[in-house]
């Protein structure tokens, strides 16, 4: 078995998943992004999974999709490209992701990135969609997730010019949620998922959910998701645990049920 991908956990509820290229500054290729799929296959069917943390090297988060490895592909090859459902595989997950981002996260890097929930990143972090720089342009989600997390003024200079943003510029644009020092990113992550992952999970699955709603909804048709969603919840024995622990001023113990 390749070994693109370091699994570790779950643990407290929380699966680790780093990636693991370091020659290549975790350039995407069609196996990393197959393993990574594949653990996300097997994180949503395991119950001890609540929340999935993503990581690089303190150098790369991820230098973007394997150059070599594009290079090699023609129009058919990209037709019928199988990290077309790997991407998918990361956008329909379930439950919360977190990613750790040290050092660069350009181009399927920085799409990688904003496939988590929660983006946390270390000081040194750079992030950019560069593929302008060779003649291409960003093809999993690059134009359309970063546009709805920054505005299309900070898409379109990254992504016409190629040009790099430190963490500090990505903070202020909405990009990512926290900067910590770079050895502690990992850290703190986990720390994020480990609160996120002692949540009742039902109630952590509807909101991710409904929280994306908002970018793909207007207005109306969202408001009616989160009230159907939050009507759902009303079923849960989660929901009368929670309800009934603040009552009894004690910690309440989800089952996610
Ligand atoms: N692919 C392959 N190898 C890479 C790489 C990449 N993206 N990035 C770096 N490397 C390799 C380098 O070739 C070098 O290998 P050796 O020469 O040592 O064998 C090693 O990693 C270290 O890199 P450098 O020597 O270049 O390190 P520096 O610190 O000098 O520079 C850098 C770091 C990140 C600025 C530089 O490596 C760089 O510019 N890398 C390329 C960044 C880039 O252009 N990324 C965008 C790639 S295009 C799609 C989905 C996704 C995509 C497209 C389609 N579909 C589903 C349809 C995404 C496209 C992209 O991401």
């Amino acid at each position: 078995m390749p070994n693109n991908l370091l699994i570790q956990g779950p643990d407290k509820g929380v699966l680790l998943l780093t990636l693991n290229r370091p020659e290549a500054l975790n350039a995407l290729n069609t196996a990393l992004l197959g393993e990574l799929a594949a653990a996300l296959d097997a994180a949503e069917a395991d119950p001890a999974t609540r929340a999935v943390v993503i990581t690089g090297s303190e150098r790369a988060f991820a230098a973007g999709a394997d150059i070599n490895e594009m290079a090699a592909r023609d129009l058919v090859g990209i037709l019928e490209d199988p990290r077309v459902a790997h991407w998918q595989r990361l956008a329909r997950f379930p439950k919360p992701i977190i990613a750790a981002i040290n050092g660069f996260a350009l181009g399927g890097g920085c799409e990688l990135a904003m496939h988590a929930d929660i983006l946390i990143a270390g000081e040194n972090a750079r992030f950019g969609q560069p593929e302008i720089n060779l003649g291409i342009m960003p093809g999993a989600g690059g134009t359309q997730r970063l546009t709805r997390a920054v505005g299309s003024a900070l898409a379109m200079h990254l992504a016409l010019t190629g040009e790099q943003i430190s963490a500090q510029r990505a903070l202020q644009a909405g990009l990512i949620s926290e900067i910590c020092p770079t050895e502690l990113t990992v850290e703190r992550a986990i720390s994020i998922a480990e609160t996120i992952a002692s949540k009742a999970p039902l109630a952590v699955r509807l909101t991710k959910e409904a929280i994306h709603k908002a970018s793909d909804l207007d207005l109306a048709a969202g408001l009616r998701f989160e009230r159907h969603a939050f009507t759902i919840l009303a079923g849960t024995a989660d929901r009368a645990e929670g309800l009934k622990a603040f009552q009894e001023k004690r910690q309440p113990k989800f089952t996610g049920c």
